[in-house]
């Protein structure tokens, strides 16, 4: 998963807090790191959320222990689990007040083969930035991890805290989503709580979740994702103004939030937001309704496609995704993952992709499959009581979710093809030959094989590959692949099913083979019904 952007606050946190506790509003018990802060403003490495230098001596050890976790492990090691952080709120949200009455919250963490100082410090800051009366207890889910130190000397650690902390095992390498069950299976709380192994919770997160969940049962609310650095352990901000979406190949990405969810709140930031889909990590759900829609499929394996999958599951069938940008939880985005997916990753993640798409994707299951060639061929097991499921609950179709819930999707709800786009002269395919946002689209001889040669000419009349859409700004190209931005203008094109044409319609310029310069990148001309310029939309039919 990648790091959402991210935005800076000046960290005037010392006096925030100040001016908040003297008003008297209620922060339970966060109070004690307030005064604690107010007294005896900590100096030490990563207090304030600030970057932990490394001496230059201790470099190599520390690109050594880097290793171990695909984070810096010994910043991480020289932080204090109760190291103080900024208030990153809106200012709207500090001063707004909750009921007495909130429901109580289990937290849920699962782990494997986590850092001592990373879990240790999600533990200590859910204890002490979480009113005592709306926390029921913690639990940690062990998924078989292979430290002595997760062992014993966790028991004995956590029974210390003024909180129940239990710690659960799963006696075998089970992966996330079944840890999770168990967890949540036995935990008591009204409301569960989950959270990765590596978060800090910040100021006053926990009231505004509980309050969207007491306000009504079957919504399903997430913090913002703050981002704790992997290399120095900063805390940033993380942007309300993005929310969860997927893109072809089924991979959680972050977008802006659009205007309609703006206008829908008449601007108020401080509202939460609605949004298509959690990057999965860190959310809250009322115990029965987390029951009554189905919990997880526990068919899924070690990490993947469960946070779409429970996404699609809580739209579709009668319920309520936010963000609630009141509430800031930090996490460590890694780059790389530091554990083993016995089996194979893509093996693994394929399997638990081709399940959410088999029960809840209806005929949209195709972009996925057509853009990721070979994944048909992946066994995704037995989907039957999953699909009994959504009858059960007579949940919606998924065009209904497309028009409704996300209709600024990457994938479109209405579309004249999904396939290749064949040049009639040279008979060669546009390629986006695996490049990224903001570099030529490609043409390259036709393979039939799907991935990179899948194109969509949308209803909106873009060309889209992906979140990609085929953008033209300056006269005579080149033809560049952007984020789609749903507003027509440079991304507008018009097919004529006859003549066989594709016109940028800004330009009115034809899209027309490779040029004499770059044999590997097609041209836009004028317009000259030449075959150059002719164009075949083909329905690619899946192996
Ligand atoms: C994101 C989510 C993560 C999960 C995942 C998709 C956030 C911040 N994180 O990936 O929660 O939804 O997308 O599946 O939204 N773990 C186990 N057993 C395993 C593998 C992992 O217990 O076999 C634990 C792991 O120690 C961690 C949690 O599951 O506490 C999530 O794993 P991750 O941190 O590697 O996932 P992340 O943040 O890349
Ligand atoms: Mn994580």
């Amino acid at each position: 998963m990648e790091p959402r952007r991210v935005h800076l606050e000046t960290k005037r946190v010392f006096t925030r807090n100040q001016t908040c506790f003297f008003k008297g509003f209620s922060y339970g018990d966060s109070r004690r790191t307030i005064l604690d802060t107010v007294l005896r403003p900590r100096e030490g490495p990563g207090e304030g959320g600030k970057p932990v230098v490394i001496s230059k001596e201790n470099q190599e050890k520390m690109k050594e222990m880097f290793k171990i976790n695909q984070f810096n492990l010994m910043a991480s090691e020289m932080i204090a689990f109760n190291r103080t952080l900024p208030d990153v709120r809106l200012e709207g949200c500090k001063n707004k007040l909750y009921p007495d009455d909130l429901p109580r919250t289990s937290v849920v963490i699962v782990f494997h083969n986590e850092a001592w100082s990373t879990l240790l410090r999600t533990v200590r800051s859910v204890i002490d930035r979480s009113p005592k009366s709306l926390l029921e207890e913690v639990v940690l889910v062990d998924d078989a991890s292979e430290r002595d130190f997760l062992k014993r000397p966790l028991e004995q650690y956590v029974r210390r805290m003024e909180v129940p902390v239990r710690v659960v095992r799963m006696e075998q390498r089970s992966g996330l989503i079944r840890a999770r069950l168990k967890g949540a299976s036995l935990s008591t709380g009204q409301v569960i709580t989950f959270l990765d192994a590596h978060c800090e919770c910040t100021i006053g997160w926990l009231e505004p979740l509980l309050a969207r969940i007491k306000l009504d049962r079957k919504t399903v609310v997430c913090p913002i994702i703050d981002v704790i650095s992997d290399d120095t352990f900063e805390y940033m901000a993380g942007s309300d103004m993005t929310y969860g979406g997927f893109n072809w190949k089924l991979n959680f990405r972050w977008y802006p939030v659009p205007q309609r969810e703006m206008d829908r709140r008449k601007g108020d930031r401080t509202l939460p937001v609605r949004t298509p889909t959690m990057a999965g990590g860190l959310f809250s759900i009322d115990r029965d309704y987390f029951k009554e829609i189905g919990t997880y499929d526990a068919g899924m394996d070690i990490w993947g496609g469960e946070n779409l999958e429970i996404s699609f599951r809580i739209w579709q069938c009668g319920g309520t995704l936010e963000i609630v940008t009141c509430s800031h939880v930090g996490h460590v985005f890694r780059k790389a993952t530091p554990y083993t997916f016995p089996g194979g990753t893509g093996q693994i993640i394929n399997k638990n992709n081709r399940r959410l798409a088999e029960v809840w994707m209806d005929q949209f299951k195709n972009f996925f499959y057509i853009i990721s060639p070979g994944v048909t061929k992946v066994d995704y097991g037995d989907i039957t009581s999953r699909s009994s499921l959504r009858q059960k609950l007579q949940c919606k179709p998924f065009s209904w979710y497309l028009e409704n819930v996300y209709p600024d999707s990457q994938i479109p709800r209405h579309y004249y093809s999904l396939g290749e786009i064949r040049n009639v002269e040279t008979n060669q395919c546009l390629d986006n030959m695996a490049r990224k946002e903001n570099e030529k689209v490609g043409i390259f001889n036709c393979h039939g094989m799907g991935g990179n040669q899948v194109f969509s000419y949308t209803a909106n009349k873009e060309i889209r590959t992906d979140d990609l859409c085929l953008d033209v700004s300056k006269l005579s190209g080149p033809v560049m692949m952007l984020k789609c931005h749903h507003l027509k203008g440079n991304q507008l094109w018009e097919y004529d099913p006859m003549k066989l044409t594709l016109i940028h319609v800004n330009s009115n310029q034809c899209l027309d083979k490779a040029s004499e310069e770059d044999s590997q990148v097609p041209s836009v001309r004028d317009c000259t019904h030449t075959r150059s310029q002719q164009w075949l939309l083909r329905n690619v039919t899946l192996p």
